[in-house]
C-alpha cells in the first residue's frame, strides 16, 4: 500500500500523541493514520530522539544514516547573506493599474485599466548584518518584483530618492566604509564611526544623500509608512518606439511617519524586529498595506532644460516642478509561507525589465545591471536560481538553458538548440521580444565624470530648507551624534566644512554641539551652492503627515480596577479610527476591571515600553495609583512618551505617576485628561497629529 506523503505542517506536529520514551523523554510517535516522519530520501524514521550506538553508554556507529543526513543538512543550512541589504522582510501582493499607459509604454502590464500583476516586495536595511536590528539609522531597501506576463520586472529601489555616489565603481568603497571596520569587526549596523565619515567627508557628491540619511527618513516608524523610489531615470517605450523618461515613486496610503532617534535606540533593545512584526501583524490582521505607484514622466526637452542632469543619481526632480502621476496601487496581502524559501532566496535584479521599460545612461544604474546577476550566483550557489519558485516567472517561458547545479527542469525532448530542423522548440520574435531603445551614442572611450554632475550642494541645501523646524533640529542632532562617535577630529571638521556649503546655520549648530574650537571654512567646491532653488514642501515628512491615526497603535496602561466603561470607550474610538490598541498591565496575566470582568494584557509594563506605541493612555485605578508612581518601568513608560512628543491620555488616578516624572507641572495640549465623553473625544481627535513637536523646544527650555 502506498505510504501517505510526509507533510511538514504545524498541525502534523501538534496532532501527534505524546507518549513516554525509553529514557523518559516525550516521544511524538505516529499512530494509524498519522503522517510518518521520514528522511529526506523518504525513508520512514523509527526513532528521532536517540542516535545509533553500541550499548546505552557506548560510541555512535557510522551505520546511522538518519543521524548523518540530519546533521549534514543542518550543517549547511546557512547561505551567504547579501553583501548589502542583508536584513530584510518580504510579503506577497499585487499591483493594479488605474488606467492604460499605452501612450507611454508597450509593457503588457500597463495596457489595461485594473489589470492585476502578482508582486513580491522585500524591505531591508543596508549596512547591518542579517541579525541586526530594524531601527538602525540607515537607508531602507524597497525592492518590488512584478511577475508580469512578459517576464519578471524588478524595481529595486530605496526609501530615499538619491544615492551616495555617482558611479558604480565607488560602491565597494562606500559599502566597505559604512560596514563594520575590518580590523575590529564593529560597529554593527551603524554609520556613526570614523571610516564612514572619513569616506563621506572626502566624497562631496554624497552630501545630498547625507541630508536624507541624517533626517528622520532613515528611522521610519514602519515599512508601511515610508515611500519607495526607483532612484534612477528609466525609459518607457511605446508601441511606436517612442521613449519617455520616467522616475518611479511608491507613496504609502497611510502617509509618512518616522520615530525620533532616542526612540529608535530604545526600540532596538525592546523589539529588534519592530518593523518585521509590524508588517506581519498588519497583514495577518487583514490591514493590507498599500502604496500608489506614481510616475514622473518627462521628455528630452524637459531633461535638457532641467536645472540638473537627469542621469545623475544624486539629484531629484522636485515634485513641485514635475508632479508624479498616480498610475496604480501595490497591495501586500500575504506573508510568505516560509521566510527562507521566499524572503531570503528572492533574487532582485535591476536588469529584469519587460519590453516597454528600458534603462537610461545613469552610470550607477549601468553598474548595477552587472552586479545583481553576479551576486545571485554567489548567494544562491547556482545559475539555476530562477528555478526557485519565488524567482521563477509566472508567465510561460521557454529557453534552451540546461543542466548546472540543482537543475530542476530541462528542455524536454531532443531539441536543445536553435535554429533546428525539427520544427520544435521556441523561436525568437522581433515583434514580441525585448528591443533596446536605439539611442545614438558617441564619444571617446575614457574614465570620465560629466561636468553636469558637478554641483554637489544645491539640492542638499534645498532638502534642508524644505524641512520644518523640528525636522531641521533632528538633522542637526543626528549629524552631531554621528560625528561625536568619530574619534579623529580632522574628519569632524572636514564634514562641518561641507555643511558650510549647505547651510551656515546648520554648520554652526553642529559645530557648537560638537564643541569645535573654531569654525572651518567652506569646503572647496567645483560649483557654488545655488541659493535660488525654492523649498520643496513635498520633501518634509511633517508637512505631508497623514493627519490621522489609521494604522497606528495606542498603548493603554491598565491595572486591577480599571474603569471598564472608559477602557471600552477608548478602545472603540481607536478602532473607529482604524487604529490598534495594546494593553499593558503590571503582569501579563491581565487585570480584573471595575465591572469584575477579566481583561487580558498584551505586555507587562517592563516588556511593553511606550516606544512601541504611537500614543499612550494611562488608566490605573485609584488603589494602584501610588504603587504605579513608584514603579520604575511605569515611570519610563510615561516619561519616554512625553520626551518623544507623543500624545498622552490620562485619568485622575494617573496624576501621581505624571507628577513622579515631572510631567505634572508641564501638562501641555498633548497631555489630555480623559474625563467624561468630551475628554475622550478630545484625546482621540488629537491623535491624528501623531506628535506634538512644539513640546520638543519646551523640553529644552526654549520657546516655539
Ligand atoms: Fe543595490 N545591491 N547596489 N542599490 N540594492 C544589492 O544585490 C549594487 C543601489 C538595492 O531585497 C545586491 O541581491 C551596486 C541603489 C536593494 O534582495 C548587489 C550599486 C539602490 C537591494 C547590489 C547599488 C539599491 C540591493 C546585494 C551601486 C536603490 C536589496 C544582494 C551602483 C535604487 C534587494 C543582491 C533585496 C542589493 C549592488 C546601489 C537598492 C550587490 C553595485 C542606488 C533594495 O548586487
Amino acid at each position: 500500500m502506498a505510504r501517505k506523503p510526509a507533510k511538514f505542517t504545524n498541525a502534523t506536529i501538534h496532532d501527534q500523541k505524546l507518549s513516554c520514551g525509553h529514557g523518559g523523554e516525550l516521544h511524538q510517535t505516529a499512530e494509524d493514520g498519522d503522517t510518518v516522519l521520514t528522511t529526506a530520501q523518504g525513508g520512514p524514521v523509527s526513532d528521532d530522539q536517540n542516535s545509533l550506538r553500541v550499548g546505552p553508554r557506548g560510541p555512535l556507529v557510522v551505520d546511522d544514516f538518519h543521524f548523518r543526513e540530519k546533521i549534514f543538512h543542518f550543517d549547511h543550512e546557512r547561505i551567504p547573506e547579501r553583501v548589502v541589504h542583508a536584513r530584510g522582510y518580504g510579503a506577497h501582493g499585487f499591483f493594479e493599474t488605474y488606467e492604460s499607459l499605452a501612450a507611454y509604454t508597450k509593457a503588457d502590464l500597463f495596457q489595461r485599466a485594473r489589470e492585476r500583476t502578482p508582486a513580491f516586495v522585500r524591505f531591508s536595511t543596508v549596512a547591518g548584518n542579517r541579525g541586526s536590528s530594524d531601527l538602525a539609522r540607515d537607508v531602507r531597501g524597497f525592492a518590488v518584483k512584478l511577475y508580469t506576463q512578459e517576464g519578471n520586472w524588478d524595481i529595486v529601489g530605496n526609501n530615499i530618492p538619491v544615492f551616495f555616489i555617482q558611479d558604480a565603481i565607488k560602491f565597494p568603497d562606500m559599502v566597505h566604509a559604512v560596514k563594520q571596520e575590518p580590523d575590529r569587526g564593529f560597529p554593527q549596523a551603524q554609520s556613526a564611526h570614523d571610516n564612514f565619515w572619513d569616506f563621506i567627508s572626502l566624497t562631496p557628491e554624497s552630501m545630498h544623500m547625507i541630508m536624507w540619511v541624517m533626517s528622520d527618513r532613515a528611522i521610519p516608524r514602519s515599512f508601511r509608512f515610508m515611500e519607495g523610489f526607483g532612484v534612477h531615470t528609466f525609459r518607457m517605450i511605446n508601441a511606436k518606439g517612442e521613449s519617455t523618461f520616467v522616475k518611479f515613486h511608491w507613496k504609502p496610503k497611510l502617509g509618512l511617519q518616522s520615530v525620533v532617534w532616542n526612540e529608535a535606540v530604545k526600540i532596538n533593545g525592546a523589539d529588534p524586529d519592530y518593523h518585521r512584526r509590524d508588517l506581519w501583524n498588519a497583514i495577518k490582521s487583514g490591514n493590507f498595506p498599500e502604496w500608489e505607484l506614481c510616475l514622473q514622466l518627462f521628455n528630452q526637452e524637459f531633461a535638457d532644460n532641467f536645472d540638473f542632469d537627469v542621469l545623475d543619481p544624486t539629484k531629484i526632480i522636485p515634485e513641485e516642478v514635475l508632479p508624479p502621476k498616480p498610475v496604480g496601487r501595490l497591495v501586500l496581502d500575504r506573508m510568505p509561507d516560509n521566510f527562507f524559501a521566499e524572503t531570503e532566496q528572492v533574487a532582485f535584479m535591476t536588469q529584469n525589465v519587460p519590453p516597454g521599460i528600458d534603462f537610461s545612461n545613469d552610470p550607477l544604474l549601468q553598474g548595477r545591471n552587472f552586479s545583481y546577476l553576479d551576486t545571485q550566483l554567489k548567494r544562491l550557489g547556482s545559475t539555476n536560481f530562477t528555478h526557485l519558485p519565488i524567482n521563477a516567472p509566472k508567465c510561460p517561458f521557454h529557453h534552451f538553458q540546461q543542466d548546472g547545479h540543482m537543475a530542476m527542469r530541462n528542455p524536454v525532448g531532443r531539441v536543445n538548440y536553435q535554429p533546428n530542423s525539427w520544427g520544435e522548440g521556441p523561436r525568437e520574435s522581433p515583434v514580441k521580444g525585448f528591443t533596446h531603445f536605439p539611442a545614438e551614442e558617441q564619444g571617446q572611450k575614457a574614465r570620465l565624470r560629466s561636468e553636469s554632475f558637478a554641483d554637489h550642494y544645491s539640492q542638499a541645501r534645498q532638502f534642508y530648507i524644505s524641512q520644518t523646524p523640528p525636522e531641521q533640529r533632528h538633522i542637526a542632532a543626528a549629524l552631531t551624534f554621528e560625528l561625536s562617535k568619530v574619534e579623529t577630529s580632522v574628519i569632524r571638521e572636514r564634514l562641518v566644512s561641507h555643511l558650510m556649503n549647505i547651510d551656515k546655520s546648520l554648520a554652526t549648530a553642529v559645530a557648537q554641539n560638537l564643541g569645535l574650537r573654531s569654525m572651518p571654512g567652506p569646503a572647496s567646491a567645483a560649483l557654488p551652492t545655488r541659493q535660488d532653488l525654492d523649498p520643496s514642501p513635498s520633501l518634509s515628512i511633517v508637512e505631508r503627515g497623514p493627519k490621522r491615526f489609521e494604522g497606528r497603535k495606542l498603548g493603554i496602561l491598565i491595572t486591577d480596577g480599571v474603569d471598564s466603561n472608559l477602557l471600552k470607550g477608548l478602545k472603540d474610538a481607536i478602532v473607529a479610527e482604524k487604529g490598534d490598541v495594546e494593553l499593558i498591565a503590571p503582569t501579563v496575566g491581565g487585570v480584573t476591571a471595575s465591572d469584575g470582568e477579566f481583561v487580558a494584557a498584551n505586555h507587562m509594563i517592563g516588556g511593553g515600553p511606550s516606544v512601541l506605541f504611537d500614543a499612550i493612555a494611562i488608566l490605573p485605578s485609584m488603589e494602584a495609583a501610588e504603587h504605579l508612581a513608584n514603579d520604575a518601568a511605569a515611570r519610563d513608560f510615561v516619561s519616554d512618551a512625553f520626551q518623544h512628543c507623543k500624545f498622552i491620555g490620562y485619568t485622575q488616578a494617573a496624576l501621581p505617576l505624571l507628577q513622579a516624572v515631572g510631567i505634572g507641572e508641564r501638562i501641555d495640549e498633548g497631555v489630555i485628561q480623559l474625563a467624561g465623553e468630551h475628554g475622550l473625544s478630545a484625546f482621540v481627535s488629537q491623535l491624528g497629529r501623531l506628535r506634538l513637536w512644539e513640546r520638543e523646544l519646551s523640553l529644552k527650555g526654549e520657546k516655539a
